[in-house]
């Protein structure tokens, strides 16, 4: 049973996800157009995690007798500057998404939403594991410099990456 704000919350959280999810396939697209279908083939799959993500909770909302509403996607940006841009900007959202998910797992805590709390454990890990993801990436494309050889090096590194549906019991 959740109550009304927390509902809310949980809401404005799963649209903070489909953002996300838009977000890594705008910088998908951008990076298939300049060239770097490694960096594409990275975000993709982060866009695919995202909408994971989104799902997650919408299943949540709806086992605890909530209701989904659905709202507006906010227009993602298609311009970057180049492959360190993205990675900033990503690394910056994620922190934002960190603080977000802290703030919903406060809501629970104040409200001794118990089950909400559980839920949102999995989502403290995440951005973890998400905002070092992005810091390593970031302290590579700095020792390669902006193009040449070390960018193609990362390009075919993040060509590897390779996208695993969640298990059906963490779905
Ligand atoms: Fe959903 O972790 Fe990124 O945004």
């Amino acid at each position: 049973m959740l109550s009304k704000t927390m509902e809310d919350a949980l809401n404005e959280q799963l649209n903070k996800e489909m953002y996300s999810a838009y977000l890594y396939m705008a910088m998908s697209a951008h990076s298939t157009h300049i060239g770097l279908p490694g960096f594409a083939n990275w975000f993709m799959v982060q866009y695919k995690e995202e909408m994971d993500h989104a799902m997650k909770i919408y299943r949540y909302i709806n086992d605890q007798g909530g209701k989904v509403k659905l709202r507006a996607i906010d227009e993602p940006p298609s311009e970057f500057e180049d492959a360190m841009d993205m990675f900033q900007k990503t690394l910056k959202h994620e922190q934002f998404i960190t603080k977000s998910i802290h703030e919903l797992m406060d809501l629970a805590i104040q409200e001794r939403d118990h089950a909400t709390q559980i839920f949102l454990q999995w989502f403290v890990t995440e951005q973890i594991e998400e905002e070092g993801n992005d810091n390593e990436i970031i302290a590579k494309l700095e020792l390669a410099g902006k193009e040449g050889n070390g960018l193609f090096m990362i390009d075919k590194e993040l060509a590897a990456r390779v996208y695993t549906p969640p298990a059906e019991a963490e779905e």
